[in-house]
């Protein structure tokens, strides 16, 4: 069997898409996720200019060999483009291998670890009274995990907190919008809006909270401390994470456990924080850390240090990456939590699943191979529309991480 033909396809039902859809001279098709949010042209351009050619007349089965000819032939390693751009690949010839084999791809990474895949919801609100009621409808639909954002007092925007029910889009104009941060208003806010929806909720929810890298290591390890009564079930991306021996500070200090990783792609961006064991999940992703092949290293690793996989599940992770998500979580044996942001019924369109959420699991589709594909004609009706992801200043308008 060849590769016969590769095809990136941008479109945007509600919010940005890149898929990469293999077909083979036997009819098979594969398709991977390769979206970059804010810079899909990037991950599209590398794959259709470079990476492409290179494919045509490639045997599909050779999944680790491929991988390897990319990662190694391109010379300019890792970075969030290429790696972008190898997932897209490696989760496609998954995909082929699972429909040439006639078995989910979760029967070729040896089959299930656990009966459903845990996930957690996103309640979000711009304060505390409302956000109760924004917990309370996830507990109602069945999850078992639910993530708390609220706005700041003081503040007029917090990234996180999404502008209506079931939705949250922070990409949103083609130059990035800029918003006011405050830690001292933030830190001050949030174990009160904890203290509020553990005291309402009881001990059994798990709770969980997103720093989206704000804070230095000494006052993360205030949040986490001041966090520790309201036992949140992870901290998440306390710091921006560049300095991996940031997080020896952190954990000396606090029981609150750290989740890190969305923006990580490859394991070198995670081997310190996982083997000095200063992290308890770790959330890279199928998209974004060089597709199956190369996530299940990383998992492998954290397996050995007492690191769980958590991985990044927001709605600019495709369903073709929750459908590869799934079929990783429910195989491996570190498995912690999945991130479960549900797409607009656009986008379900566009990208037919078989994947299902029920009684706050997600279960992986049964079909051969990844069980999800693109519909090409219907995509082609969405035209991509530049979105950025924003920016914070702080109130006397130095920048800040996000
Ligand atoms: O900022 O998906 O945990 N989820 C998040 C997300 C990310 C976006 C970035 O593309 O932090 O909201
Ligand atoms: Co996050």
């Amino acid at each position: 069997m060849k590769i016969e033909d590769a095809r990136v396809i941008v479109t945007s039902p509600g919010r940005n898409f890149v898929t990469l859809k293999i077909v083979t001279d036997e009819g098979v098709t594969g398709v991977g996720d390769a979206t970059l949010n804010g810079r899909e042209l990037a991950v599209a351009s590398y794959l259709t200019d470079h990476v492409v050619p290179a494919l045509l007349g490639r045997d599909p089965s050779r999944i680790e060999d491929t991988w390897q000819y990319l990662y190694k032939g391109a010379y300019w390693r890792r970075g969030p483009v290429t790696m972008t751009a190898i997932a897209a690949v490696d989760t496609a010839l998954w995909d082929i291998k699972g429909k040439v084999a006639g078995l989910p791809v979760y029967q070729l990474l040896g089959g299930r670890s656990r009966e459903g895949v845990t996930v957690y919801g996103h309640a979000s609100a711009p304060d505390t009274e409302s956000v109760l009621a924004e917990v309370a409808r996830y507990v109602d639909l069945g999850y078992k995990a639910v993530r708390v954002q609220t706005g700041v007092p003081g503040l007029q925007t917090t990234y996180g907190v999404g502008r209506g029910r079931m939705f949250y889009e922070p990409a949103d104009a083609a130059v990035p919008s800029e918003a006011t941060w405050s830690t001292e208003r933030y830190l001050a806010h949030t174990p009160q809006v904890f203290a509020r929806v553990r005291d309402e909720f009881g001990p059994d929810l798990r709770l969980l909270h997103d720093v989206h890298h704000r804070l230095t290591p000494i006052e993360a390890a205030r949040l986490g401390r001041d966090l520790e009564p309201c036992r949140l079930t992870w901290m998440e991306d306390p710091v921006p994470a560049e300095l991996q021996e940031g997080f020896r500070l952190i954990r000396k200090h606090t029981t609150t456990p750290i989740a890190v990783g969305e923006v990580f792609n490859t394991i070198w961006d995670c081997r310190q924080l996982i083997t000095e064991q200063l992290i308890d999940y770790i959330r890279t992703t199928v998209v974004h850390a060089g597709g199956i092949t190369h996530l299940r290293r990383i998992f492998d690793l954290a397996a050995l240090h007492h690191v769980r996989s958590g991985s990044h599940g927001a709605t600019d992770l495709s369903p073709v990456c929750m459908a590869a998500a799934l079929h990783l979580d429910v195989s491996i044996p570190n498995f912690g939590l999945q991130e479960y942001m549900r797409h607009t019924e656009e986008t379900d369109q566009v990208f037919p699943h078989s994947y299902r959420f029920e009684d706050g699991y997600l279960l992986p589709s049964e079909s051969p191979g990844l069980g999800v594909d693109v519909d090409e004609t219907l995509a082609a009706r969405y035209p991509y529309k530049p979105a950025s992801l924003p920016v914070n200043r702080l109130e006397d308008g130095t920048m800040h991480s996000w």
